[in-house]
């Protein structure tokens, strides 16, 4: 079976890669992607300068799943971008994404200035949904800022770009976020970042998980999967056909990639599991995804992507 998929002009051997922010933060994370099954890489997302982060504990894996507030501990995009280009130099052939994720929108030109006038050509992700920097809202969810976000940045980057989006939970949202998103002429949308702002407890302790903001953080991993199907499903089936989906959230096995698919993502991310397993879970989930497909005479991803069937 043929597990490649295409964004844009862009052909990727495998539809399945790493989620930003998971062992994607330094060099020898990202070689060891390099070296592995995944399509591509995404790195983790970053800021102008080095950040630390929020204080430890930060992070806590919970069965089939996680919650996290990092505060975005990262190299500065410097690092990344240096990253980037040594492999784009070493492998022409090949599509990477970088991630940034500044705090204010002078951060974010600031940054697309910088990979503007570089010899970048991979695809930039946007991370529009920080929810872990205390005391800044997360843009996703405020749409006018979003349109005037993505106006200023359009006004004079014209490279691949796409935006990472966190979860919506109404139906109004999604039609106001792809209007939003249809009036740009982005590569793809990302769908979603973790599911902010939940809170994970120790009933023996009496006493949150993780230190920063009280305990709040992001969802990620098998918890998240329907709402993370329905966002993959609910864009794909609102945003003109030019904007290709990457589906993110809730993967732990071949089934769940092929979900995403069906919902009409044409490349998946795995962050939570990936987290857990290692670039070794990228020969896994290729094998189950075959496999799948194997079984319902599917030879490429086209022939399921995007065909959820309902009742109706
Ligand atoms: N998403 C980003 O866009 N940028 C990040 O820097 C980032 N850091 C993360 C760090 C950790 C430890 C985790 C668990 C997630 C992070 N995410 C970040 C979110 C993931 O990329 C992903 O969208 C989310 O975890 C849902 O996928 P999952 O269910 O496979 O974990």
């Amino acid at each position: 079976t043929d597990l490649s998929t295409t964004i844009a002009d862009r052909t990727f051997s495998n539809c399945m890669m790493n989620a930003a922010g998971v062992r994607c933060a330094d060099e020898n994370d990202l070689n060891q992607l390099i070296a592995s099954p995944a399509g591509a890489y995404v790195t983790k997302s970053a800021t102008p300068n080095v950040r630390e982060g929020n204080p430890e504990p930060r992070m806590k894996s919970l069965p089939g799943g996680c919650i996290n507030s990092m505060g975005l501990p990262n190299h500065g995009l410097d690092y990344y971008l240096d990253f980037v280009l040594k492999d784009q130099a070493a492998r022409p052939d090949k599509t990477n994404l970088l991630s940034i994720a500044g705090t204010t929108l002078e951060d974010n030109l600031a940054m697309l200035h910088k990979v503007a006038d570089s010899d970048f050509n991979g695809f930039v992700e946007l991370n529009l949904s920080c929810p872990n920097v205390p005391g800044k809202p997360q843009v996703g969810y405020d749409f006018d800022r979003v349109r005037e976000i993505l106006t200023q940045v359009f006004a004079f980057y014209d490279k691949p770009l796409g935006v990472k989006l966190p979860p919506y939970f109404d139906l109004v949202h999604f039609d106001q976020i792809a209007a939003v998103l249809n009036d740009f002429p982005l590569t793809f949308v990302n769908s979603i970042n973790s599911v902010g702002n939940g809170l994970v407890i120790d009933p023996n302790a009496e006493r949150v998980a993780i230190k920063p903001k009280g305990g709040f953080g992001g969802i990620g991993g098998t918890f998240i999967k329907p709402t993370a199907l329905a966002n993959v499903r609910g864009l794909s089936l609102r945003l003109k056909p030019e904007i290709a989906i990457i589906g993110t959230g809730g993967v732990m096995n071949g089934t769940d990639v092929f979900e995403h698919i069906l919902c009409g993502a044409s490349m998946v991310q795995v962050g939570t599991q990936f987290g857990f397993e290692g670039t070794r879970i990228f020969k896994r989930l290729s094998k189950e995804l075959s496999a799948i497909m194997a079984a319902k005479g599917y030879q490429s991803i086209d022939d399921f992507k995007g065909k959820l069937k309902t009742f109706d």
